[in-house]
């Protein structure tokens, strides 16, 4: 067979680099970034390189797998598994009608946006509106400040043109996530810091992104909606605003006024710990420039009032007028969407919550961050009508990033069918009913349309700033004997099996030749801006640009402004102001709990995928518990020994290491580790579930339903495991 090179993009993680595939006799042999995208110009990372070990891997699970009654799982073929399945769902609707099967879309549902949509026709088809996504265990806050702040329709600036930069809990340069454009975010940085592009993050670690930036603040963790309004205040206070931009497009001045008021910078630095005139420059340099942005990562959004934190960066960005204006090129008009169209006004408000499914549970349901995955579990186990009995997982992974995992534990096993779409035994696929190998991303056909549908989500940039795109085919063969699915065959075989029509896309499949992924995309790529066809004939991928795409004006008689003073933010912003101060120099003086664990990405993992890899655990195999020195010096711990982490709630172990750049109080720890109970003391080989000290039914968002997943108040003490698991050198 010999070695050929192929071009296609990495789907390890959302970034989507275009990248060069060594294929040696049919098997992917090696991964490098392809000099000659665009976009990427050649970037890759330890992950994507490490494609050939994933897509290879000897645990891969290559065959359907049935679980017997002896709880061993058993190699189906995928008729077998379709037929039982078609048959207890059948029965099960019938009983408990449609509601008792439920979607959790996850992480990779975004990679192959097929699945992801085929699931929703499944769930059309039967009728049960119980479709949850990790969006929102994700950042549900951003989408519902989105709704109560309103939308801009031009768009954010762009990052390439920016003058000032805000990063608030968010690490781009390793997560390759929002903040700064995902796509070879390293060099955008460098580049920006290099024409003068003043920085300023604020994060209780001092990240990658903060070690160049030129203000950097260190709250107390959980401390964000006090720092932003302190930003605020001084924007507000002294004259900063973008006045004319004010008088035309903004309301709630006023009542924003008010709200930051209590937020004097000499409070913020006894409340928060950043010194007050760090707090003043920062406001300052942000807006002394003239193009810039504000954004929000996961840290503050998965720490208490994330809602919050999202609407006051949303304020910044509009009372400092960031926003594009009329006569502006959009930046990307879309390239395998429908042109976007783009007008300088505010977009009609949208709701951000009551409406949609109503949970059973904790009053929750529908809002504009997604149906509450944090619901999940307790609908679930709360018997009586509307009971969920049944739950396809799609490429997530429930034991590993629900918070609570005790209680997700509990749910898992109490399902009747539970369906885990997967490539390996990852900790939700053992407790699962059914179990499908999926493909792999070199496995498929596939596009960089995901990255183009995240334009504009939060305040500033996320997805593809330019107007790129491309397209991959199925580079490889699956493993020889391997029979592996793509995830929405699952759901065509299924409702096939079942009798049921299902609309993808819009459009009525023919429910009796099943169709080709090559089809469902066309599909999704339906009316594009390019041709899907005129993409596929540019390998590498491409820039689509037409600069003649603008801004257009404001329609005549529009009347709709963006609200800086929505009630219920100033509402909750009062309920910050009246909080008790704690002791700035620790948290310990008078308070229950003495430290703040926070949450984090590692590079070579993501989320609960690589652990797997040799390749990608040489430095970490587990999830370390990051401290100060001083906090492992005052505790008396020394590196490597396992602690207690206590919430009140839970407790887990980790594995103590010492990092300088933590601040003092907080505990910096990545999440999506460890496995059910049973493995607890396996803490050094496959690290521990920090979701489990999140109970999902105390101090959780009462619209969004996220419990504290970061900013968590714990306690900590050396673990007995010490004896029992002896360290070597210790
Ligand atoms: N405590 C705490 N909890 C968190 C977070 C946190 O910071 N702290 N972060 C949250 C966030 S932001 C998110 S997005 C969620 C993530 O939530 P999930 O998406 O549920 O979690 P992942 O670990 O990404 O699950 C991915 C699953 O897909 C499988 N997989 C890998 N590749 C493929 C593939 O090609 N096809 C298919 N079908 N499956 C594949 C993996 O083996 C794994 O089982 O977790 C959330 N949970
Ligand atoms: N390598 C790798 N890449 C990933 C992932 C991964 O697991 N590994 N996960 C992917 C996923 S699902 C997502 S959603 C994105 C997330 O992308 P990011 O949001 O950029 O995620 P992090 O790198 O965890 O950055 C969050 C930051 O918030 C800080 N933080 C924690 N608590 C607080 C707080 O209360 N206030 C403030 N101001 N900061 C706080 C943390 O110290 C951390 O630096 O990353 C994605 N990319
Ligand atoms: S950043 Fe790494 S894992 Fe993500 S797409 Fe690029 S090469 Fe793949
Ligand atoms: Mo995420």
């Amino acid at each position: 067979m010999g070695t050929e090179t192929k071009l296609g993009f990495c789907r390890f993680c959302h970034a989507f680099c275009g990248i060069k595939v060594t294929i040696t006799d049919g098997k992917v042999a090696k991964v490098i970034g392809d000099v000659d995208n665009p976009m990427y110009e050649g970037f890759s990372c330890v992950k994507g390189r490490a494609l050939p070990e994933q897509h290879n891997h000897p645990d891969r699970i290559l065959a359907p797998q049935m679980r017997q009654a002896d709880g061993t799982y058993a190699a189906v073929d995928v008729d077998t598994m379709i037929d039982d399945l078609a048959a207890t769902l059948t029965d099960l609707i019938a009983t408990h009608g449609p509601r008792c099967v439920a979607t959790y879309t996850g992480t990779f549902a975004f990679h192959y946006p097929t699945g992801g949509e085929m699931s929703k026709a499944f769930m059309r088809a039967i009728g049960s509106p119980m479709m949850f996504s990790s969006g929102s265990i994700d950042q549900p806050g951003k989408g519902i400040a989105r709704a109560l702040h309103g939308t801009w329709s031009g768009g954010p600036p762009r990052f390439d043109e920016a003058d000032t930069w805000i990063l608030v809990g968010a690490n781009p340069t390793v997560s390759m996530w929002g903040g700064i454009p995902q796509y070879n975010p390293a060099k955008r940085l460098r580049e920006a810091k290099a024409r003068g592009m003043k920085l300023i993050v604020i994060d209780p670690r001092r990240t990658e992104v903060a070690e160049v930036a030129d203000v950097f603040l260190q709250p107390k963790p959980g401390e964000d909606p006090t720092v932003l309004a302190g930003l605020l205040r001084v924007i507000l206070t002294e004259g900063l605003t973008d006045e004319a931009f004010i008088g035309t497009d903004v309301q709630g001045l006023d009542a924003l006024r008010a709200g930051v008021e209590p937020f004097i910078p000499e409070y913020v630095e006894r409340r928060t710990g950043v010194p007050a005139a760090d707090l003043v420059a920062a406001a300052r340099m942000f807006a002394s420039g003239s193009v810039g942005s504000v954004t929000a990562g996961t840290g503050p959004n998965m720490a208490p009032r994330g809602t919050l934190t999202e609407y006051l960066i949303a304020a910044i960005q509009t009372v400092c007028g960031r926003w594009l204006r009329e006569g502006d090129v959009v930046p990307n008009p879309y390239v395998l969407r429908p042109q976007r169209v783009s007008k300088a006004q505010a977009d009609a408000k949208t709701p951000a919550f009551g409406f949609g499914e109503q949970l059973r549970v904790r009053n929750l349901g529908g809002n504009a961050g997604g149906l509450p995955t944090s619901a999940l579990a307790d609908e679930i186990l709360t018997p009586g009508d509307g009971q969920v009995h049944a739950l396809f997982n799609v490429g997530g992974n429930p034991m590993a990033a629900w918070p609570d995992q005790l209680k997700t534990y509990d749910a898992m096993q109490a399902l009747d069918v539970m369906v885990q779409l997967d490539v390996r035994w990852s900790a939700t696929a053992k407790l699962s009913t059914h179990v499908v190998g999926c493909k792999l991303g070199l496995e498929c056909e596939g596009t960089t349309m995901p990255n183009e549908t995240i334009w504009g989500y939060g305040a500033a940039t996320t997805g593809y700033p330019d107007p790129y795109a491309q397209w991959q085919p199925a580079l490889v063969d699956p493993p020889e004997g391997s029979d592996v699915y793509e995830e929405w065959q699952i759901f065509y075989r299924l409702a096939q099996r079942m009798g049921l029509q299902l609309k993808f896309g819009g459009v009525e499949l023919d429910m009796e030749h099943e169709p080709t992924t090559s089809e469902l995309i066309a599909i999704l790529a339906a009316g594009s801006r390019i041709p899907l066809d005129e993409v596929k004939r540019h390998p590498h991928g491409a820039m689509f640009r037409d600069d003649s795409i603008r801004i257009l004006p404001k329609d005549a008689g529009w009347t709709e402004r963006l609200d800086v003073g929505h009630d219920l933010m100033m509402t909750e912003l009062a309920e910050v102001a009246a909080e008790p101060i704690i002791d700035h120099a620790g948290y310990r003086a008078d308070e229950e709990f003495g430290y703040r664990l926070i949450s984090r990405r590692l590079l070579d993992v993501y989320n609960s995928s690589g652990r797997d890899i040799p390749h990608l655990v040489r430095k970490w195999q587990y999830n370390p518990a990051f401290m100060h020195p001083d906090d492992m010096a005052a505790e008396g711990f020394r590196a490597g020994d396992i602690i207690e982490i206590d919430s009140g709630y839970a407790s887990i172990l980790g594995v103590v290491e010492p990092a300088e750049d933590v601040r003092r109080g907080a505990i910096s720890m990545a999440h999506s580790f460890g496995d059910a109970p049973k493995h607890d003391s396996e803490v050094r080989t496959i690290g521990s579930n920090t979701g489990r000290l999140s109970p999902v039914d105390r101090d959780f968002d009462p619209i969004h339903g996220l419990p504290i997943m970061s900013a968590i108040p714990v306690n900590v003490r050396l673990s007995d495991e010490n004896l029992m698991m002896p360290v070597a050198g210790n």
